[in-house]
């Protein structure tokens, strides 16, 4: 049996939970407690030792790193949210690499200052926020050229590209990035949200927020 190791809030650990769910894998939640340091626990350090989640044990293999993880659970179903042909897989990579290296560098510093910082007491580095959304200003815009000539990030197909794309943007409504501005991103996005795989697994960002403030 398949075991996501994961925290709630974490954008990496919901882009394996998203992935596992729209391929219809069965899997057991572990919960991390990221606050009290159980990553770098040495039980959780055999899994991954680089100390972060999301991890993965899947029957005694054991892997990290996110993307990594999700194209693992496509190649092992076969789906077609990654395939095997060489040029349609090699353009799923190429915006997977986007999503990651572009939109999600940049976001995840304004996420991290505008959200987590200040709920942990920790300081806020309000360059970080300026400097981040100043390059998601730059980013955005070619997604929302890709939305407005395909339905999804890559084609008129989802792939995981697209559940890689979602996963990073969770927390944007309580980070108050407003994504509102890109109208196709938006359809996009609701319209996944809307999708079985989504409503099945995860509740909304704002509530797992305050849910984990409250505990
Ligand atoms: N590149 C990694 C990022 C993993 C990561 O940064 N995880 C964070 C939570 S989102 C974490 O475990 N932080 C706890 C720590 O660094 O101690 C992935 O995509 O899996």
């Amino acid at each position: 049996m398949l075991t996501i190791y994961g925290s709630d809030l974490s954008g990496p650990a919901i882009k394996c939970r998203l992935t596992a769910s729209i391929l219809g894998i069965e899997y057991k939640w572990h919960l991390v407690n990221l606050r009290e340091g159980e990553q770098k626990k040495e039980w959780f350090l055999k899994i991954n030792p680089v100390g972060k989640v999301p991890a993965i044990d899947d029957d005694g293999f054991c892997l990290f790193e996110s993307n990594a993880i999700c194209k693992y659970l496509c190649d092992k179903q076969n789906s077609p949210l990654y395939p095997k042909d060489v040029k349609k897989r090699a353009t799923i990579e190429q915006w997977i690499d986007y999503a990651t290296v572009h939109i999600g560098a940049n976001f995840i510093p304004v996420v991290y200052n505008r959200l987590f910082a200040p709920l942990r007491g920790m300081p806020v580095n309000e360059k970080a926020i300026t400097d981040g959304l100043e390059f998601l200003k730059q980013y955005f815009p070619l997604i929302e050229k890709q939305l407005t000539n395909h339905k999804y990030i890559v084609s008129q197909e989802i792939s995981l590209a697209d559940i890689i794309l979602l996963s990073l943007l969770e927390p944007a409504e309580m980070a108050h990035i407003d994504l509102n501005i890109y109208p196709q991103l938006t359809a996009w996005r609701s319209e996944l949200k809307k999708q079985f795989f989504y409503t099945s697994c995860y509740k909304e960002y704002g509530e797992m927020l305050k849910a984990s403030a409250s505990r």
